[in-house]
């Protein structure tokens, strides 16, 4: 069940304009030329790859969405080690991590003044544990940017349906946004007492992305609404194509919202959208969200990870991949073993970029288009080509085909839409010395663009 646009609106008050939320125009470029991110966004989009982690009461009772009415006892990890997963994930290449702070069963994995349904309870660390500054400083010590995911729909809180929730949940929100030091991403979904009898919450918006500007100005929003980034539209880690940075925000009024509308516009972005807001792609190493020891053996193979790895990074998105810690608190060797492996099997296909230190010729061919080239010094065999536009100054291009010839006898290798931040394309591995991006369209002039080659 999600809240109507009306109920939304309504909650929202005074500052709609439109049909456009007023915390969009934060973002929007006010003039023709296609929006650009916020240095946050852009440093965020950089990372690439972040580690999502799932933990909590699920974790004991083996539930993907919890109840709300679990005994905070049975919360007893014995060997909490946030080290280890922040080890794991700087091992895999991931540059940032988000934690559960508090899922749908509102079990606080922080000591809270909101409410006795925390870790306070718990058997863990004699009631004096906090999971979320223990993961915190992991993060930091491995040089990972931090992010929280606080579920806004919470199965235990007693003023759920009511506006008192409203106060309960930025009360809890300040916490986590005051105490733990730099925080680069809130991580909102639209999960809103789903299920029969489900009480229903209106959330307040609005309220909450300001609470998270004032307290965080520098960390980014994620919900399918943004403001900051968007969801990618599902959860199997697989942004669309075309998928372009800008979007129009009216076409995703409010996270959980839900008709085709909305998953076109997640998917795909919008070219003709006002708003920068890029998408993220999240999906688990193995079937459920939280660890399921069912599941030890259904942790994802390098062949899936790599698929996901070229319909998110490679589609102009972000990668947020769940690793979920057992009832010991550690990630389960099978997944930090497949982490590793999946490290080295990407570092044998990126490693060794042909066309590093190659210049790239640019000539612009009309209004919309345009001609790159580059000599990659010697005949190589090629098997991926990696294209970015300067994603700085706005997403462009609409249309390309990408040539290659080794001995003068141009071929056509790969064509496609969208290319934004990165996009992955793999060809038939052949020998190749130079190679040419026919740019046939876009929606504003074109800027040079880079060029990568890999064997593959
Ligand atoms: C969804 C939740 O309902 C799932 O349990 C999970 O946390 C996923 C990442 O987001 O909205």
């Amino acid at each position: 069940m999600n809240v109507s646009r009306r109920d939304f609106l309504a909650a929202a008050g005074a500052g709609i304009a439109g049909g456009m939320l007023p915390w969009t125009y934060a973002h929007a470029v006010a003039s023709a030329s296609p929006p650009r991110p916020t240095p946050q966004q852009l440093l965020w989009q950089r990372d690439e790859f972040a580690i999502f982690v799932h933990f909590g009461v699920n974790t004991y009772t083996d539930r993907e969405w919890g109840l709300g009415n679990e005994d905070p006892q049975i919360f007893a990890p014995a060997n909490l080690d946030a080290r280890q997963w922040a080890r794991s994930a700087r091992e895999a290449g991931a540059r940032a991590m988000i934690l559960t702070a508090k899922h749908h069963d509102g079990f606080c994995l922080f000591p809270t003044a909101t409410t006795k349904h925390s870790v306070e309870s718990s058997p863990w660390r004699g009631g004096k544990g906090d999971v979320v500054r223990e993961f915190a400083d992991a993060c930091r010590a491995e040089n990972l940017s931090v992010g929280l995911y606080c579920s806004p729909w919470d199965r235990n809180a007693s003023v759920y349906g009511s506006d008192r929730y409203n106060e309960f949940y930025f009360a809890q929100l300040s916490e986590l946004l005051t105490r733990y030091g730099d925080i680069q991403e809130m991580w909102f979904d639209g999960a809103n007492g789903e299920g029969p009898g489900g009480r229903h919450q209106i959330y307040d918006w609005p309220r909450t992305f300001a609470l998270v500007r004032k307290l965080q100005p520098n960390a980014v929003i994620f919900s399918d609404a943004g403001p900051d980034v968007r969801w990618c539209g599902n959860e199997k880690g697989m942004a669309g194509y075309p998928n372009w940075g800008q979007v129009d925000p009216s076409q995703v009024p409010y996270p959980g919202a839900d008709s085709p509308a909305v998953a076109n516009a997640l998917l795909h972005g919008d070219p003709a959208g006002n708003v920068w807001r890029p998408a993220e792609a999240d999906v688990s190493i193995r079937p459920g969200w939280f660890h399921h020891a069912a599941e030890d053996d259904k942790v994802k193979s390098v062949e899936a990870l790599n698929a996901i790895w070229f319909a998110s990074v490679g589609h102009n998105a972000k990668l947020l991949l769940n690793v979920p810690p057992t009832r010991d608190g550690v990630f389960h060797a099978n997944d930090v073993a497949r982490l590793r492996e999946w490290r080295r099997a990407r570092e044998a296909l990126f490693a060794h970029d042909l066309a590093a230190g190659k210049a790239v010729s640019w000539k612009r061919t009309g209004e919309r288009s345009a001609l790159a080239e580059i000599d990659l010094g010697a005949v190589e065999r090629v098997g991926i080509v990696r294209l970015a536009e300067q994603i700085e100054q706005g997403q462009r291009i609409a249309r390309y085909v990408v040539h290659g010839t080794a001995d003068g006898a141009w071929q056509e290798l790969a064509q496609g839409s969208t290319i934004g931040a990165c996009k992955l394309d793999r060809i038939a591995p052949q020998p190749l010395r130079r190679l040419r991006v026919t740019v046939a369209d876009a929606i504003a002039p074109p800027l040079p663009l880079s060029i990568s080659a890999y064997a593959g």
